[in-house]
């Protein structure tokens, strides 16, 4: 790959230079372990399976402040109170951070490449020039968009909802900023465009029509994809589930939610499903179920990579690195095929105490090298077998005699009475797990 390694005339992250695979045998914390760019698994590069995503808001845009203190780290992009200033250099901090980390892709919100503007038309000023910028950045640097979305969720007017706002007047704003923002996707060659429905939910049944609500969603979305399609994007809309947090009750609890409301309202052909793993643990899943749920739909798009924190529920949004999640997700995601147009975007951040600019790199180096290893296992698994042929074995019963025809809806109810009043009880079959759990910890460990 031929990129520069540092943009426009300052470096923001010096003394760090491009972060190389080393191997499993290097102390140097700022290098690869596992992930080898070029290394070839199931016949595609690491590259190819892995499509790594940054996310700019997590990475040049918080500071590490919380609810109950201000940010702990100081941004050297932060020039002064010049905001188009700052948003440029912001710029090329983050395409130097994405040359050094070798990463293809990226992500963002409208809001955090560029300011809000105090009129419609000058936010969408602000973000077109930034987007010209960007888009000279990707030339230079062969990066590439993986997503754009809008930030309808943290100005003050979107406090009852985007979409879904009893306000007609805030559902235009919405209307407008989804547009820019799309404008600047296809702009930027971004392959996919995200809807996280930060706000789509309610605080308040008493105070609530959650029926006209999900009607406006849907309208709204359909027709943002008309809009996205008659601007020329070709690529996958997503919906980012997620059942609470900042509201009480989000619309988008999770992917089986998500999946009916899209199937319900006819949008199934165009949307598909970014899964945030932290997401599906706040719902009280696991990370993988929700995946399995997506790819069973046809509908999985992409991965927001992370995880929670065992202890407690909230979206604490750290980098991944249980590999026993990781190597989960993998073999759903082996199993689909892939994600297509989509990637494993980073939508986490180095925690308030990491306040060296090196824990940026360090964050997202053990996030890739988790993946990495977890594609690593998973293959081997599936190349294995065991797992698969046992699986399958479990359901023979449906691929041949009356279990077949039940499979093929041939049988009736009072159908299956008599299959069950005229045969012996049925033989108890062991499920296996601790055989199946103890497979997958001599993958883990050979
Ligand atoms: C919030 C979240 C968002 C989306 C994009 O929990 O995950 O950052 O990924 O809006
Ligand atoms: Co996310």
């Amino acid at each position: 790959m031929n990129r520069t390694v540092f943009i426009g005339d300052h470096e923001f992250f010096p003394g760090i230079g491009r972060i190389e695979y080393e191997g499993p045998e290097s102390d140097n914390p700022l290098s690869f372990k596992a992930y080898d760019p070029e290394r070839v698994i199931a016949g595609k590069t690491m590259e190819q399976h892995l499509r790594f995503a940054v996310c700019y808001w997590h990475t040049f845009c918080a500071d590490g402040n919380d609810p109950f203190g201000p940010g702990t780290r100081a941004h050297p992009w932060h020039l002064g109170e010049d905001g188009m200033a700052n948003a440029r250099a912001k710029l090329d901090a983050a395409f130097e951070f994405f040359t050094k980390l070798n990463v293809p892709y990226y992500c963002f919100h409208d809001r955090d490449i560029a300011p809000e503007g105090d009129t419609v038309a000058e936010s969408e000023a602000n973000l077109s020039s930034l987007v010209s910028l960007a888009k000279e950045r990707q030339q230079a640097t062969g990066m590439k968009l993986l997503w754009g979305t809008a930030n309808v969720f943290s100005h003050p007017r979107y406090m009852n909802g985007a979409a879904t706002n009893p306000d007609f007047a805030v559902v235009a704003h919405a209307g407008a900023q989804v547009k820019a923002a799309l404008d600047a996707t296809v702009a930027l060659g971004g392959q996919n465009y995200v809807f996280w429905g930060g706000r789509e939910g309610y605080a308040c049944l008493l105070n609530t029509d959650t029926r006209m609500e999900l009607d406006h969603l849907a309208t709204f979305l359909s027709m943002a994809r008309d809009y996205g399609r008659s601007i020329g994007f070709e690529g996958t809309f997503l919906i980012e589930p997620k059942p609470m947090e900042p509201m009480y009750h989000q619309y988008d609890v999770d992917a089986q939610t998500v999946i009916g409301f899209l199937r319900h309202y006819g949008l199934d052909g165009d949307f598909k499903l970014n899964i945030e793993a932290n997401h599906a643990t706040l719902a009280g899943h696991s990370s993988a179920h929700d995946l399995q749920m997506a790819a069973d739909a046809g509908l999985l798009g992409s991965i927001d990579a992370n995880r929670g924190n065992a202890q407690n529920g909230w979206d604490t949004d750290q980098f991944p690195m249980d590999m026993y999640d990781c190597v989960q997700n993998m073999l759903v995601v082996l199993a689909a095929g892939g994600l297509g147009s989509g990637g494993f975007n980073f939508d986490a951040k180095i925690r308030r105490e990491s306040t060296d600019l090196e824990d940026l790199f360090l964050g997202h180096i053990g996030g890739m090298d988790a993946y990495a290893r977890a594609l690593i296992i998973a293959d081997r698994i599936i190349g294995d077998g065991r797992l698969e042929s046992f699986r399958a074995s479990r359901y023979t019963s449906f691929r041949q005699g009356q279990g077949r025809r039940f499979a093929a809806g041939e049988l009736s109810l009072a159908e299956l009475r008599d299959i069950a009043a005229n045969n012996p009880d049925p033989v108890r079959t062991s499920g296996k797990q601790e055989w199946v759990e103890n497979l997958l910890n001599d993958f883990m460990f050979s």
